[in-house]
């Protein structure tokens, strides 16, 4: 283990600063162990401070042009692009999944700076006739204000940017509280925005637990928004302690995800869909695959072709481009997939493959979870309910089109499902009956474009969306202006 790893520190107000305390945590590889680098363990008083910074340069920011700010975004985007690579290696080392997958999570965030960029000259609110003569009106956004962006480890490029981005177009400011598993790429993402010409304040970054410093932005009077992406414990939390203030609060949280297969299906193209959604990213999005809902005419042909599969998966170092699976981000992410390993055999569940720690060779140091299935999964049992957010997948057999679409929706979340099915009535029902934020019809579950609205039903979300033009209306304030030029007092739905 390293001890000659950088200190890093928080950006407040255009000034780098260490915690008042003076005390930092350290950021591991969660493949090696070793030690990232370490980062400032911040409280109430760096929370605040960022607050403040971000206040101050809210009234500039507000009335930079948005076109002017668009073309902030733009470089941002051509500046995440040509350190693609670099982003991409520093975040496999920090959280763990494969190059592929950690270059995906750079260009989603370039898609967003593209997209939000051309937001500047669009930002479109809307006019429409009015009911009195010599009078009009248009109904504009404007920004919020401050905007508490609270990130989790598993996107570490991605989600930052779905929030900051689409904020920053509207002319808010923000404060930027990342996950403290992976705290380097969120420095290197706040370095690329000021490097593309940011106005200093306008991004605050403050590293350190959720439990000081997301707490103390929770109840700062002067954060207007908070934006969430974590646990549904945690996002429940916020959402109860920010309505104490009455802050806007937008959610994403948990999913349990589903891919029906069908018995009319091309079971070769469901096992590739179900393969990179369930153990993709090891497991850990929050659109991964954590259920197959099966009809019981190809159930077995099914386990038979994804079997083989998934064993032969390797585990490994991400930065190695012949590794599929990385390791999980930490030790106690471990230790809760694992337990509910057991919760499942417990339960009754047949294990067919996996359900264990590896720590085989090179794999000793690092967090290493054996790929897993279940078959003989029943849709209310624990493993086929809660989120495990690991390479865990639950097989669960039905024996009608009705009854896969029941299981589907019996689930606490709704982020997003899939339907393996050749049957275009089928598809056209399941369109109709999922109730799901995002619905894949002959692929996975993952891999949601960012022009698009992403958000789920039930306890995923809130009902907010992130990204498309529906990412903005959490960051902007309608305002309707009336402009009555009449010269004579006017009185709507009176005078006629
Ligand atoms: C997440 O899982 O937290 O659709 C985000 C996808 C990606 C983003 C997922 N575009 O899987």
């Amino acid at each position: 283990m390293t001890t000659t790893a950088r200190v890093f520190q928080n950006y407040i107000g255009g000034k780098w600063q260490d915690a008042e305390s003076g005390k930092n945590f350290a950021n591991h590889n969660p493949a090696t162990g070793e030690i990232i680098g370490y980062f400032p363990l911040s409280g109430e008083a760096e929370a605040n401070a960022a607050v403040a910074a971000a206040t101050a340069a809210f009234e500039k920011w507000r009335l930079v042009p948005a076109p002017k700010r668009g073309e902030i975004l733009f470089r941002v985007g051509e500046l995440l692009k040509q350190h693609k690579e670099d982003l991409a290696r520093t975040m496999t080392q920090e959280m763990g999944k494969v190059l592929k997958e950690t270059r995906g999570d750079v260009q989603e965030g370039i898609d967003m700076a593209y997209y939000m960029a051309g937001e500047g000259r669009r930002l479109f609110g809307y006019s429409v006739p009015v009911e009195l003569s010599n009078k009009s009106g248009v109904a504009t956004r404007d920004p919020v204000g401050v905007v508490a962006c609270i990130t989790p480890w598993n996107f570490p490029m991605a989600i930052p940017t779905w929030k900051m981005f689409p904020a920053l177009v509207a002319g808010n400011t923000i404060v930027f509280k990342p996950a403290s598993d992976t705290p380097l790429s969120a420095l290197r993402l706040v370095e690329i925005m000021y490097e593309a010409g940011l106005p200093e304040g306008v991004v605050n970054i403050v590293f350190g637990p959720g439990g000081t410093v997301g707490e103390a932005l929770l109840h700062n009077p002067d954060v207007a928004v908070i934006s969430f992406t974590g646990s549904t414990e945690s996002g429940r939390h916020v959402a109860i302690e920010a309505a104490k203030s009455l802050k806007r609060v937008s959610l994403e949280m948990g999913g349990k995800n589903a891919v029906i297969v069908m018995d009319d299906a091309d079971l070769n193209l469901a096992v590739e869909g179900i393969l990179w959604s369930a153990y993709g990213t090891t497991g850990q999005r929050c659109t991964a695959c954590s259920r197959v809902i099966v009809h019981s005419a190809v159930r077995k042909q099914l386990v038979d072709l994804l079997l083989p599969r998934i064993e032969q998966l390797r585990l490994g170092n991400g930065l190695d481009e012949s590794v599929d699976v990385g390791p999980v981000i930490n030790a106690s992410q471990l230790s809760k997939i694992h337990s509910y390993t057991e919760i499942g055999k417990n339960e009754g569940a047949n294990l067919v493959t996996g359900g264990h720690v590896d720590k085989e060779g090179e794999l000793a140091h690092g967090h290493f979870y054996r790929p897993t299935l279940f078959t003989n999964v029943k849709p209310d049992m624990r493993i086929a309910q809660e989120e495990i957010f690991g390479p865990v997948l639950s097989m669960i057999e039905v024996s009608s089109f009705e009854e896969a679409i029941a299981v589907n929706n019996n689930s606490k979340f709704g982020l997003s499902s899939a339907i393996y099915t050749q049957d275009i009535n089928r598809v056209q029902r399941a369109m109709r009956d999922i109730t799901t934020g995002i619905l894949y019809v002959n692929s996975g579950t993952t891999g949601a474009e960012i022009q698009f609205p992403f958000g789920g039903t039930r306890g995923t979300g809130n009902g907010h969306r992130e990204a498309g033009i529906a990412g903005l209306d959490v960051f902007t304030e309608w305002k309707v202006v009336y402009t009555d030029y009449s010269g004579k007092l006017q009185k709507a739905q009176i005078d006629q």
